[in-house]
């Protein structure tokens, strides 16, 4: 084999997707429901990598934008922004919770129904490469902290 052809092989072994190192483990995902009309929800979940790495962008096909935001308390009042990523630190813990970080789901396609099923792509950049982890997280039923979700 020639130097160039080895050269070729190599890349290609290299840009083989490899779902077995795929090192961060998503758990308890969910969507909180919406109600008719609602245009925006938050998706919930835990996060824990391996390696240090973070999660960079989201998107789903039940929303026309998907960012990642954080709810903070400010001046006793609670603010929600949009944040460019969440650090996931080696084996630690990262949760996505109402209050806190989560993935903004707006300009929604239809209501989220409890019981139904929502996809949602997370992006994690790790070691200055990019990798794609899907998660199927259910919708749960909505509730009075709705009203917070909705304030931009
Ligand atoms: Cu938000």
């Amino acid at each position: 084999m020639s130097p160039i052809r080895l050269a070729r092989a190599t890349v290609a072994v290299l840009l083989l997707p490899l779902p077995a190192l795929a090192q961060v483990a998503v758990t308890d995902p969910w969507v909180r429901g919406t109600v008719a009309g609602q245009m925006a929800t938050g998706a919930f979940m835990t996060l824990k990598s391996a390696q240090d790495a973070r999660l960079v962008d989201a998107r789903s096909p039940a929303a026309g934008v998907v960012e990642i935001h954080e709810m903070k308390l400010e001046n006793d009042v609670m603010r929600m922004r949009a944040v460019a990523a969440i650090d996931l630190p080696a084996g630690r813990s990262v949760e996505l919770k109402p209050g806190g970080y989560h993935v903004m789901l707006m300009d929604l396609q239809r209501t989220m129904k409890e019981g139904e099923v929502v996809p949602v792509t997370l992006v994690i950049e790790r070691g200055g490469r990019r990798e794609t982890v899907e998660v199927r997280a259910p919708v749960r039923a909505p509730t009075a902290r709705n009203d917070l979700m909705k304030k931009h």
